[in-house]
């Protein structure tokens, strides 16, 4: 990272070079820290970067931390450097002891944070814990790019439901599927499905109607290139009068575990080890609840797949804070159930950008006021 001689006055700039640094370093966990969030750090002595780290997986060390092992195994002192990270240090013990204490331990005299954690139990305290010892401490350096890495992780401790991302595939006419006469097809591009996967790899769990477990019998489960080990996310079905039927994938495959939302009470007794059953006794299940109930539940994202029915009944709660619309040059034909962008319009959201998937449009959209 050395700039050759050049002397820059401002350091503000280069500040945000080892802040972007950490916020690319994070981006190595990845699909991997879930439920964490992705976090960042460099440590810079005289505008250089001596030191990386990132966390890099569940359990392991947090971003801090690593990179104070980094400097250790290469004999980098550490004493008197400045710490560039993208979440606010912790001061509690979790999976690993308090990045401040390591922070101190290492003798760092300054931690520029990106954003800070809301995080109940963090809260606040680790930039206290560093100020009262001494440390200077500054905070907000691209807060908004560090902000939207761990998106999913702050909107769930703000609100403690899940970020909700529509995911819809059309035809060139808007239309979501072949005539019902004809068997189900794919119309998106190799490449669309592809990036589907990457999207429910990003995600905690996948929502569908039964509607679309009846007519589709989806696997829901995350496979494709680049996709690294995980977790499947959890497959939710809102099925309000226990139409699932007993052989579909979700109910027999147990790749990943289902979850049920129905409205009253039923024979569960023939369920496999990853079925489980939740009731909200109404009879339209509200879309608020089903939220609240995941929130509890730890789960940050929530796909939501479709069909028709359920995407409309979260777009009239406002329930849908980004989508992602894959728009196919086929013509399918037929007069079936279309999805129009009119209503995400309708439910507050915005188009942020387009892009060419083979052939395929994809919009993406989102919440114009989201955080
Ligand atoms: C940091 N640096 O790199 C990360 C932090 O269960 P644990 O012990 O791994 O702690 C997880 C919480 O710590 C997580 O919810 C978030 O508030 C914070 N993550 N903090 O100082 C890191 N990943
Ligand atoms: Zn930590």
């Amino acid at each position: 990272m050395s700039r050759g001689g050049f002397s820059r006055p401002v350091a503000m700039e280069d500040g945000e070079a080892h802040m972007r640094r950490a916020i690319e370093l994070a981006e190595r966990g990845r699909h991997r820290v879930m439920p964490n969030p992705l976090v960042g750090c460099v440590l810079v002595r005289d505008d250089e970067v001596v030191a990386e780290g990132w966390h890099d997986h569940i359990g392991g060390l947090h971003a801090e931390q690593m990179a104070i092992a980094d400097a250790e195994s290469r004999g980098v002192p550490t004493q008197g450097t400045t710490a560039y990270v993208t979440l606010e240090p912790c001061n509690h013990f979790g999976r690993t002891p308090p990045c401040t204490e390591s922070l101190l331990w290492a003798g760092v005299s300054r931690v520029v944070i990106g954003a800070l954690d809301p995080n109940p139990t963090v809260r606040g305290g680790g930039s206290e814990a560093l100020l009262e010892a001494g440390v200077v401490v500054e905070s907000g350096l691209l807060e908004e790019d560090c902000e939207g890495q761990m998106a999913a992780f702050m909107h769930w401790c703000r609100h403690r439901r899940p970020l909700v991302t529509l995911k819809a595939s059309t035809d060139s006419e808007g239309r979501i599927d072949v005539p019902p006469t004809e068997p189900p097809r794919r119309f998106s591009s190799d490449r669309s499905l592809e990036l589907a996967h990457e999207i429910r790899a990003g995600s905690m769990a996948i929502l569908v109607g039964v509607g679309t477990v009846i007519r589709d019998d989806p696997s829901l489960t995350v496979r494709g290139p680049g996709i690294g080990p995980r977790d499947s996310p959890t497959r939710v079905v809102i099925d309000p009068d226990n139409r699932i039927p007993p052989h579909s994938k979700l109910m027999t495959q147990g790749d990943a575990p289902t979850l049920i939302v129905q409205s009253s009470e039923t024979d569960s007794s023939g369920d496999l080890h990853h079925v489980e059953r939740v009731v909200i006794p109404e009879r339209e299940i509200p879309v608020a609840r089903v939220l609240d109930m995941l929130g509890d539940r730890g789960v940050q994202s929530l796909l939501v797949e479709g069909g028709a029915d359920t995407w409309s009944r979260f777009l009239s709660e406002e329930a849908v804070d980004r989508a992602r619309i894959c728009i196919s040059p086929i013509d399918l034909g037929g007069s079936g159930p279309v999805f129009r962008s009119s209503s995400l319009r309708e439910s507050g959201l915005v188009l942020t950008s387009e892009e060419d998937c083979s052939g395929d449009r994809v919009e993406w959209w989102s919440k114009e006021h989201s955080e």
